[in-house]
C-alpha cells in the first residue's frame, strides 16, 4: 500500500498504516443499530468510523444519537423529492462529498432501485431481523410467531435490488419461547443485532469478505464458526 499522510494519519487504524473505512449509516428511526455501530467504532481499533448518517425521516431518535457521538447528519425526507432517483442522487451527492467507502442500511426504510445498488455493490450492509431467507419483508416478528418456529434470529447481508436478499454475511439465533410476544422476541433478536451488526461491518471494513458465486467467503483472520452466533441454544 502507497504511504498515507496528513488527513489519512488522522484516520488511520492503530496500526498506523490502515486507513479507517468511511461509513455512512443511513436510518428511517430510533436507530438502536447504529449506536451499536457508533459504540464499536469508538474503539481505536475498529477498521471503520461512522462519517455520515442519512435519515429519510424527520426528528427520529437515530439523528441525536449520531449528533451525540460527533457524527455529521443530513435529513432527506423522500416527499421532497420528485421520484427516487432524485431522492437518491441527493444521497450519493451527501456520500461523495463525505467521501464514504461503505453503507450501512439500519432500519433503513425506503427502497433502494438498482442502479444506486449497483454503484454500491459489495459495499452496502442491511440486517435484518429473521433467518434469511425466511420471513423476509414486514411484520417479520409477528410471522415468525405465528409460524410456530422455536428459533430466530437476525441475518446480515450485502444489499443487492432483490429485497431482503443478497448474499449472507452472518447470522445470529436466538430461542423462540413459548410465551412470546411480537414485543419480547424483537427485543431478544435485537439485542443480537446490536453484537452481530459491528462483527460484520468490521469484516466488510478489513477487507476480510469476499464474494464468489453468491456466497460470502471470510478470508484472513475470521473463522467460519465467527459468523454463527447461537446464543442460549
Ligand atoms: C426493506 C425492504 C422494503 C422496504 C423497506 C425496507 C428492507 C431493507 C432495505 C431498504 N432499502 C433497500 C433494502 C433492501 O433490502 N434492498 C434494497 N433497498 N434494494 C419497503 O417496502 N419500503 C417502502 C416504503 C416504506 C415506508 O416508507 O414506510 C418503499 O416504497 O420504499
Ligand atoms: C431492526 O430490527 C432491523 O433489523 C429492522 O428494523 C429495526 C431497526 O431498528 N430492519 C428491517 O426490518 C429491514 N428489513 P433500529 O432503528 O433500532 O436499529
Amino acid at each position: 500500500m502507497a504511504d498515507i499522510e496528513g488527513a489519512d494519519i488522522e484516520r488511520a487504524g492503530r496500526d498506523g498504516r490502515t486507513p479507517k473505512r468511511r461509513v455512512a449509516v443511513l436510518i428511517s428511526g430510533g436507530g438502536s443499530n447504529l449506536q451499536a455501530l457508533l459504540d464499536a467504532a469508538a474503539a481505536p481499533d475498529y477498521p471503520a468510523e461512522i462519517a455520515l448518517v442519512v435519515s429519510n425521516v424527520a426528528g427520529v431518535h437515530g439523528l441525536d444519537r449520531a449528533a451525540k457521538a460527533g457524527v455529521p447528519t443530513v435529513t432527506l425526507p423522500h416527499r421532497d423529492f420528485d421520484d427516487r432517483a432524485a431522492f437518491e442522487a441527493a444521497i450519493a451527492e451527501n456520500l461523495a462529498s463525505n467521501a464514504i467507502d461503505l453503507i450501512c442500511l439500519a432500519g433503513f426504510m425506503r427502497i433502494l432501485t438498482a442502479d444506486f445498488v449497483r454503484a454500491w455493490e459489495g459495499r452496502m450492509l442491511n440486517i435484518h431481523p429473521s433467518l434469511l431467507p425466511a420471513f423476509k419483508g414486514r411484520d417479520v416478528q409477528a410471522r415468525a410467531l405465528a409460524a410456530g418456529v422455536k428459533i430466530s434470529g437476525c441475518t446480515v447481508h450485502l444489499v443487492t435490488a432483490d429485497l431482503d436478499d443478497g448474499p449472507i454475511v452472518a447470522q445470529a439465533a436466538v430461542p423462540v419461547a413459548a410465551d412470546d410476544t411480537v414485543a419480547s422476541l424483537s427485543a431478544r433478536i435485537l439485542a443480537e443485532e446490536h453484537r452481530l451488526y459491528p462483527r460484520a461491518l468490521a469484516w466488510l471494513a478489513a477487507g476480510a469478505l469476499k464474494v464468489a458465486d453468491g456466497q460470502v467467503q471470510l478470508t484472513g483472520a475470521v473463522t467460519s464458526s465467527e459468523r454463527l452466533q447461537s446464543p442460549g441454544i
